[in-house]
């Protein structure tokens, strides 16, 4: 049995409650064969792909807060410490009631090899709650998120561990919970990304993620001598990353004609109204079928009753930017039937395993989430430097320097790609690259 497929067989064993967890071990651990078959003895001895599997921390804790009721109310807390190789654990905090362990593990392990693929020194890590912030009141979210860092605090830091947003994460939380910590440690430091510009957030961080996907995907699209402009684009999501990502794309001259939440999808012929959208989700927090009742040139469909989603609409690109597995093997033979070109993930894992796979085999272009979203954790280190120096760059200084990540990491996995015969094939080629780093710091820091 060679060495990956020992480690995967291990992997599986150990851990064999936590699937998406295993998605994500497998597609990495799959695509690194030919690099650690270069080099099996060595890293065979060191166990360094068990390693790699292994958190270097995990932290589970209790999260009590008090409802408007005055009903007392329990979630649970997580902060994954994955991989510090190459810099301070680095990665977001999920609010969603489908969080467990599992979920929190898989992100963190994608986080090790995005992050290394930014080419800025952050390590992996991810964080989250079971809690559901939906219905909730302001005051109940600023209860929730100062319990969660009441215990958080201790294990964070601005060059130990630095947090940030993710789905049900977005500028208020992250400002509540910086309050907090800032209370408890009596200290004001670049501890979480994401910070309103008041108190040290950075210009373009709200749009990086969107924005960077974009970029990428724009890149992908020239090297293989597409044009995006006059394109159709259906996005899935409504949320920080779906909104920007539809933004970005109009700016490229693309027509983006859906965005989806958890109850509903919207086509909109016409194509999406962001200023709507913004307005509907960042400023009402309301469901979407709010943007079609004020839009006639917009469809609402109930995903529930009709077993319908935004796949269903034929388009060039297709940008996923909602939630792990949201794209399966149906919505891919759909779209490959309606002559889809390129895939890029906005979401983290949005597109099964299989599904990924009949994208390759048609000859679409797919950009994994781990490239084609790292503009967001990427601009979160832009954050972390201009924390450190205590000064705040322009919009265009921070989107220049996103844009320029893009196209680097674009160029590196392609590149890694060629170098290990597998032209083409963009989830090989950010795996291996993400991965070159890591494995080299790993094995400098000796037994850790
Ligand atoms: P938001 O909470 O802002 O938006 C999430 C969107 O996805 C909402 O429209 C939400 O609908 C929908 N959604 C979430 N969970 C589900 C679900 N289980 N089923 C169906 N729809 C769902 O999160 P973000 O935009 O920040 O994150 C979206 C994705 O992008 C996630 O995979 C995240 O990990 C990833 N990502 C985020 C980055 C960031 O900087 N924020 C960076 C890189 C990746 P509803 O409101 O109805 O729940
Ligand atoms: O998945 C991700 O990369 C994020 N949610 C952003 C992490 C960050 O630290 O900015």
């Amino acid at each position: 049995m060679s060495y990956v497929d020992e480690v995967l067989a291990k992997v599986k064993e150990k851990n064999a409650s936590e699937p998406e967890f295993l998605q994500a071990v497998e597609e990495v651990l799959d695509s690194l064969r030919p690099v650690i078959e270069a080099n099996e003895e060595e890293y065979k001895k060191q166990a360094l792909l068990e390693r790699l599997c292994e958190p270097e921390r995990q932290i589970k804790f209790r999260v009590p807060w008090v409802d408007d009721n005055g009903q007392v109310q329990v979630n649970t807390g997580y902060r994954v410490q994955f991989n510090s190789a190459i810099g301070p654990y680095k990665g977001g905090i999920r609010l969603h009631p489908s969080v467990y362990i599992g979920i929190i593990k898989f992100l963190g392990f994608e986080q090790i090899f995005k992050n290394s693929l930014t080419g800025l020194a952050i390590g992996g890590g991810k964080g989250g709650s079971d809690f559901d912030p939906k219905g909730k009141s302001d005051m109940e979210i600023m209860r929730f998120c100062q319990s969660f860092m009441t215990e958080l605090f201790r294990h964070i830091g601005a060059d130990t561990d630095v947090p940030a947003g993710d789905i049900g994460t977005g500028g208020r939380e992250i400002g509540y919970m910086f309050g907090q910590y800032k209370r408890l440690r009596n200290s004001f430091e670049g501890v979480l990304t994401g910070k309103g510009l008041a108190f040290g957030g950075s210009l373009a961080r709200t749009e990086a993620t969107g924005y960077g996907l974009l970029y990428l995907t724009n890149e992908m699209l020239k090297t293989n001598g597409i044009d995006i402009a006059g394109k159709t684009i259906c996005v899935s999501g409504a949320g920080n990353v779906a909104i920007y990502a539809i933004q970005k794309a109009q700016q490229l001259g693309a027509k983006v004609v859906t965005c989806s939440d958890s109850t509903g999808w919207i086509y909109d012929k016409e194509g999406i109204d962001v200023a709507l959208l913004k307005e509907i989700k960042e400023v009402k927090r309301a469901r979407l079928d709010a943007y079609a009742a004020a839009r006639p040139s917009a469809e609402y469909h109930d995903k529930k009753a009709e077993g319908s989603n935004v796949w269903d609409i034929k388009c060039d690109i297709a940008l996923p930017c909602a939630t792990q597995n949201e794209l399966g093997i149906d919505d891919a033979k759909t779209l490959v039937a309606n002559g889809v070109t390129a895939v890029a993930e906005g979401a983290n894992m949005p597109t099964t395993l299989e599904a990924t796979e009949y994208f390759q085999k048609n000859g679409v272009l797919f950009a994994p989430g781990k490239a084609a979203n790292a503009g967001g954790v990427a601009t979160s280190a832009l954050e972390m430097s201009q924390n450190s120096e205590r000064l705040s760059w322009s919009f265009e200084e921070v989107d220049q320097k996103l844009e320029q990540i893009m196209v680097n990491i674009f160029r590196n996995l392609d590149a890694a790609a060629k170098k290990y015969g597998f032209e083409g094939n963009y989830v090989v080629g950010a795996n291996i690259a993400g991965f070159e780093k890591v494995a080299e710091a790993m094995l400098a820091e000796g037994i850790v």
